[in-house]
């Protein structure tokens, strides 16, 4: 398993669970200096990443891009992939695929999360369900060319009513016919909706493509009461090789939430 750390460029997300907040170039230099494997950024579109400058502030970092958040549809243009409005469920995919372009050259996943929309806080459920799969085999698909899947994150029940749990979220990308999603499991999100965190990973196996490290109130691990020992024990039991990402509060502040997660992450790790 692999160490990452979140860096957000949206200042309208602001007061959120992201890690580094002081733009690409000293982030990636602190995230760096602390020895992560690994950066996922949250960005408030395509354009405002420059692929070249980027990828040689992470090649001299010695640091990979582990995914790109897409929440800025959201949290920045209002666009969700569940949007009654088959116009702006068009536009909202197109902003998914605009992201998985741009990830793709730096073989990173984008992240479906908040622009999964509430769903049934408005409208059906279960046509709701109905966009968000037309969605994922959409970004499936479309992410796929750069050899890299689409995920797909379920969120507690606050945030949306599409898929609050791994089972439902299996069940779901078990009936694409796309085979190119796969889950973030979020260990906050979790906390909030398994009866048992470790045994949802266990059911995930093959599924879980990424994973949020972050503690049960959404400070960093070890400033919670997450037990972590048998959910490492479950993310060594399905080999999961990927990202232990860091999406957590900057608390007490972002350079020591980030130390801690580090600390935390050699810890139960041994790397
Ligand atoms: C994003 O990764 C996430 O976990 C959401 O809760 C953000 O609002
Ligand atoms: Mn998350």
């Amino acid at each position: 398993m692999k160490s990452c750390i979140t860096i957000s460029l949206v200042e309208e997300a602001r007061g959120g669970p992201f890690v580094l907040w002081d733009g690409l170039e000293q982030s990636i230099a602190f995230a760096a200096e602390l020895g992560y494997d690994a950066v996922e950024i949250f960005a408030p579109g395509p354009e405002v990443i420059d692929v070249d400058a980027l990828r040689s502030m992470l090649d001299s970092a010695n640091l990979k891009l582990a995914a790109l958040g897409t929440g800025a549809g959201w949290v920045k243009h209002r666009l969700q992939l569940a949007d009654p409005d088959a116009g702006k469920r068009e536009q909202a995919r197109a902003f998914v695929r605009s992201i998985i372009d741009c990830a793709g050259q730096f073989n990173a996943a984008a992240i479906i999360g908040s622009m999964q929309g509430p769903s049934g806080h408005t409208g059906d459920p279960d046509t709701a369900r109905g966009y968000l799969c037309e969605a994922l085999e959409d970004g499936g698909a479309h992410a796929a060319q750069y050899d890299v899947p689409l995920i797909y994150e379920p969120l507690n029940r606050y945030e949306t009513r599409q898929c609050c749990t791994v089972e439902d979220g299996v069940g779901m990308l078990e009936s694409l016919s796309t085979n190119n999603v796969r889950l973030l499991c979020d260990l906050f999100h979790m906390n909030i909706e398994e009866a048992d965190i470790a045994a949802a990973l266990l059911q995930g196996g093959k599924w879980v493509g990424h994973v949020h490290f972050v503690d049960s109130n959404r400070r960093p691990v070890g400033l919670g009461h997450m037990q972590y020992g048998p959910i490492i024990d479950a993310l060594k039991q399905i080999n999961y090789e990927g990202y232990l990402c860091a999406e957590a509060f900057p608390y007490p502040d972002q350079h020591e939430a980030a130390r801690q997660t580090m600390r935390a992450y050699r810890y139960w790790t041994g790397n």
